[in-house]
């Protein structure tokens, strides 16, 4: 199988983010992630790393507001400019707008920082932009593939993204996440059919469940912790459903805190039949492991045969499958696991 992988992400390693009950922690979502999955994939001898090709903005500026991604792209270096009295090495903000708030963006950097950040566990700094972009590009670069290969039997792509993407909205970073690159990838693909989106991180998936929300020709779900208990909260709700032409088009599975894997793979069989009868041409997976039992972020009982088990049952669905990396903080455990889930996509 294709990996799409850049090293570029090593310019993005945030010094720290603000974990619960506003705790200074080092950033979990780690440069190391990405060589514990290659060092596991390049032990099997099945897997062949690709370098993305640049798509250039078009593709991104389709997904996501001009306004946020311009901030994106300035907002380290502007930050540098300005005279503080303190050292800058991550920018977070300390203002956030209410709902009523947002119909300025106002001109000062923290102020749109505030308005373009949904939490303090997106930090920028100097090389996440770079790094974001050529995440993407990973993504939209997998998705050429499995679009110009889909005429012959459905092959998949491995699109080992990082910075991850599912919380970035159109107009927001948040939750290690800038550019939705799954998002941007399914987009992409749209000039060639319809396309369904499974998110399996922990997480809900709230940035893609907001840029597709009010499309129809897009069909997202997401399985993931409940978010009346668990991060990111405010989206993931089984009652949000799509609106106007898109009505119909989200899914939302919530799962209670202590799942195992019997229940997941029950919920997953739901999930793959709405997505069966919705006859996508393409399938793109946001793909986190921090579903997995002895996660740190995790709160749900997923085994590593467990994980295999999404991949075979995914993978049965027969479509041209777009594998994007998400989420996943259990160093030890990510390469094997990425490894157990990627199985049934292998050529036989
Ligand atoms: C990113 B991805 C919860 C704190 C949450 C942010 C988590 C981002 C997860 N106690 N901090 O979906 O894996
Ligand atoms: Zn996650």
């Amino acid at each position: 199988m294709k990996v799409f992988y850049s090293p570029a992400h090593t310019q993005h390693a945030p010094p720290f983010e603000i974990f619960d009950g506003g705790e200074k922690i080092i950033h979990f979502e780690t440069p190391e992630r990405m060589e514990r999955i290659l060092s596991a994939l390049k032990a099997t001898g099945r897997y062949e790393l690709v370098p993305p090709t640049d798509f250039g903005l078009k593709p991104i500026e389709t997904v996501h507001d001009p306004g946020y991604l311009h901030f994106l792209q300035t907002a380290f270096s502007e930050w540098l400019a300005e005279p503080t009295g303190y050292e800058r090495t991550a920018l977070l903000p300390a203002t956030f707008p209410s709902a009523a708030s947002r119909r300025h963006i106002p001109q000062a950097l923290l102020g749109r920082a505030g308005y373009y950040m949904m939490d303090l566990s997106a930090p920028i700094v100097a090389g996440t932009y770079p790094a974001a972009i050529d995440s993407a590009n990973c993504a939209l670069s997998g998705a050429q593939f499995i679009a110009n290969t889909a005429a012959h039997i459905p092959h998949s792509a491995f699109a080992l993204c990082r910075p991850p993407g599912h919380h970035a909205g159109k107009a927001n970073c948040g939750g290690y996440c800038y550019l939705n690159n799954a998002a941007i990838a399914a987009n992409w693909l749209t000039q060639f059919g319809k396309i369904a989106i499974l998110d399996i991180d922990y997480h809900a998936g709230n940035g893609t469940q907001d840029i597709f929300y009010e499309r129809a020709d897009v069909f997202s779900l997401s399985i993931h912790a409940d978010p009346n208990l668990e991060y990111p909260y405010y989206n993931g709700y089984a009652d949000e459903t799509g609106a106007g032409p898109g009505l119909g088009y989200h899914r939302n599975f919530p799962l209670s805190f202590g799942s195992d894997d019997a229940h997941y793979l029950n919920t997953l069989d739901q999930a793959i039949g709405l997505i069966a009868d919705y006859r996508p041409s393409f399938l793109v997976i946001s793909a986190g492991m921090d579903i997995y039992d002895e996660d740190p972020l995790g709160k749900i009982h997923i085994s590593r045969a467990g994980i295999s088990q999404i991949g075979q049952k995914i993978a049965a669905l027969a479509l041209p499958t777009l594998i994007v990396m998400e989420g996943g903080y259990n160093n030890e455990a990510l390469g094997l696991n990425i490894c157990a889930f990627l199985e049934a996509f292998l050529e036989k």
